[in-house]
Order: structure tokens, then sequence, then C-alpha cells
């Protein structure tokens, strides 16, 4: 069995700290907005229920701007700018102090969101990640859309999606259409919408890179893709041409690096129409199984046994029960899973219609660890 193609996204969220903030001042909405404070400028709440708030142009200091809205960057105002100097072009914008603790808390929220629905996501700081959307059987376009809504509906703010056969390209994509956008793309739209770029959107490229490409006069993506290999092995070494040369056709094979290990994989489907255990038992059954076999290949490929199986079921009523079962030894086997998921199901009452049923399995361990167990146990065994 050949493995799917690889289609992997990467979210970046809109204007991160500034859109947390406009959150508990929503009155701030529209407006020129810039993050960067210190503690006395902390808006300060009038006795008529307004609200006063710091201006850039009355801001003495050298604290420099971590992110504006987009309002504010349509005055020339961004990331890494003094404020200072950012007063300058936009003098009525209102200043706002940092909240480090704030944004960790919407991180925390807007990730655990995306887990939900696309559980292999790398962790690539407070407001982005990528995620392996290969083994997710959905269309790009509606998954981006639910991913997005998810998000929304989990913080109340905006995030942007690219969708590219690898991490390179979804993320000079996510920012393609921002804020609140989808950009879609194949290697076959690298040299429409990738070469066009300048060669800087390339993470890796970084301001040194940049600069001796444009002495060189490679300006874009595309002028990358035209050079001559030999030029550019001359200036940048060996190792570095090569990836120049591989990047700029939209070649990067990197995997996406799951780090923090998840506390259960979970299959879960709703029926098109209620089913009844009794009156739709060969279609119930068939969709259980298919369910425990998914759930042993997501295991399988992510390299977990698990120890607990459970189900879930949600009755037409909408309520939900579940039950799990602990096995005596850790498995990622579907016959085994589909037996324990069995047993649970036993323990459930199954008059009412069924809108939904789910299989999880929890106490996950790391397959080569459980495996190493295994054997040092057996070792100690007096024969
Ligand atoms: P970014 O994702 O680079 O920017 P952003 O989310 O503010 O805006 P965009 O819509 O373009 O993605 O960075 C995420 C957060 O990291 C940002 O909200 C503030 C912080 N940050 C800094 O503190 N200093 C910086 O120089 C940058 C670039 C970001
Ligand atoms: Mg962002
Ligand atoms: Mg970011």
């Amino acid at each position: 069995m050949n493995p799917p193609p690889r289609r992997i996204a990467h979210l970046d969220m809109d204007a991160f700290y500034a859109s947390v903030e406009l959150l508990r001042y929503p009155d701030l909405r529209g407006q020129p907005v810039v993050i960067g404070g210190r503690r006395d400028q902390q808006p300060v709440q009038l006795a008529d229920g307004t609200r006063q708030y710091s201006r850039l142009r009355d801001y003495v200091g050298r604290g420099v701007i971590t992110t504006a809205t987009y309002e504010a960057r349509a005055l020339g105002v961004g990331s890494a700018m003094g404020v200072m100097k950012a007063a300058q072009l936009a003098p009525d914008a209102v200043l706002l102090p940092v909240d480090f603790d704030a944004y960790r808390h919407y991180s925390r929220l807007f990730k655990a969101a995306v887990a939900e629905i696309a559980p292999e996501i790398e962790d690539r700081g407070i407001d982005e990640i990528y995620i392996d959307l290969s083994h997710i059987d959905e269309a790009s376009l509606p998954l981006a859309q639910r991913i997005k809504r998810a998000v929304h509906e989990a913080t109340g703010l905006s995030c942007s999606i690219g969708i590219t056969p690898n991490k390179l390209l979804s993320k000079i994509c996510s920012d393609l259409e921002k804020p609140d956008g989808i950009t879609i793309l194949g290697l076959e739209d690298v040299p429409l919408r990738i070469w066009p770029l300048p060669v800087r959107k390339i993470n890796g490229i970084g301001p040194k890179a940049t600069e001796k490409l444009t002495v060189l006069g490679i300006h874009t993506i595309g002028d990358l893709a035209q050079a001559d290999a030999a030029t550019l092995q001359e200036h940048f070494g060996r190792s570095y041409a090569t990836w120049l040369g591989e990047v700029c056709r939209g070649i990067d094979e990197r995997p996406v690096v799951t780090s923090s290990e998840p506390k259960s994989i979970s299959r879960e489907t709703t029926f098109e129409r209620d089913l009844h255990a009794r009156h739709d038992r060969a279609k119930l059954s068939e969709i259980f199984t298919a369910l425990c076999t998914r759930l042993a290949e997501d295991l399988q490929r992510r390299a977990y046994v698990s120890r607990t199986i459970g189900i879930k079921l949600r009755y037409e009523d909408f309520r939900s029960v579940t039950r799990d079962l602990t096995l005596p030894s850790p498995t990622a086997d579907a016959a085994t899973i589909r037996r324990a998921a069995g047993e649970c199901l036993r323990r459930v009452s199954l008059e009412k219609k069924l809108r939904l049923i789910g299989v999880r399995a929890s106490a996950l361990t790391a397959a080569a660890e459980a495996a190493a167990a295994n054997e040092s146990l057996q070792g100690e065994l007096p024969l």
C-alpha cells in the first residue's frame, strides 16, 4: 500500500497579540492599535463607563512594537519597530501594554481546537502550527474552513491557513491572503503563484542571504529558479546552494514533527440518519468495525499502543454515554480493539436510536517503549 500524498497545513493567527487585546476592548475594533507599551499604558476606566486609552503620540521611551492591527499596518507601523518611530507615522494609534499570560492562554485554546480535528500538529510557537492532514479524508477547502471555524469558536479569533504538499510552501501560503485567508496550492502552481514572490518569503532566506542574492540580480523566487547553479554554489557554498535550488522549485521533504504526546486517539462518526442497534444491526456493526480498524491504523502509523479502549455513543436526544475497558497488555491491533470496544458496547443501553458512535484509545505508550518493557519483563522470568 502506498502512503497517501502529503498534505501539510500551516496555520498562523492574524495579528495575534492585537487580536487577543481586541477581545477585551471590542470598542477598539477598526482602529489602529499597537501592542508594546508598559504597564502605565494600561487603559483607564472612566466614571461614565468609557475607557481612556494611551496614544502613540504621548509615548516616550525605547519600547518596541510586538504587533499592530491591520489598520495600524496600513499606516506603515509593524512588528519590531520602535514605538517612538511608529508615533511619527500614526500618532493617534492606541498603545496597549503586552499581556503574555493572555496570549499563552489563547495559544493553548486554538491549538486544542485544531487538535480535535487534526491531531498531527507541530508546534511552531505562540501563534502558529504545522498540521499533517495527509490522513484526513476530506477535501482541503472544507477542511480548512472547518479548522478556521473551530479556532474561531474556541477563541473568537481569526487565522490564516496554507495547504500544500509541504511545510515550506504552506508557510509561504498562510501569509498570502492574510488576514482570514485560505490558500491551497499544488506543486504545479509554483511557477504562477510562488515564483513572482520576493526571495525573502522563503523561511530560511534571511536578510543577509537576501542582500547577497540582490547583488547577484536575484530578487524573486523565480529568478532563483533561473539562476546558474555554479554561481550559487560559488557564493553560498554547496549545501546552502543545493537547498536554494530545491526550495525555489517548491521541494521540501521535512516531516511534520509532532512533539507533544497525545493523551488519546479517537475516531468517531455521525450517521447520516439515526440508526437503531437492533434494526440497523448489520450497518452499525460494519461502521463500528471500520472505526476500530481506522483507530488501529492511526495508532500504528503514529507508533503507539493503547491499554484502554473506550466507546462513545450519542443518542437521538443528544445524550452521550462513554464506557471503557482496560486491557491486560497494550495493543494497536484492530481485532483486539474491536473485541474490547464490543465489550464496552455490551454495557450500554441500546434502546434509543443512535446519532453518533466513536472509539477511543487512551493510556498510550510508544510502541517501541512497550516492546522494550515487555522484553525486559520476559528477561526477568525464571526459566
Ligand atoms: P506573527 O504571526 O509574525 O504576526 P501577527 O500574528 O501579529 O500578524 P500576522 O497576521 O501577520 O500573522 O507573530 C505572532 C505574534 O508574535 C505577534 O502577534 C506578536 C509577536 N511578535 C513579536 O513580539 N515580535 C515580532 O517581531 C514579531 C514578528 C511577532
Ligand atoms: Mg500571526
Ligand atoms: Mg506567526
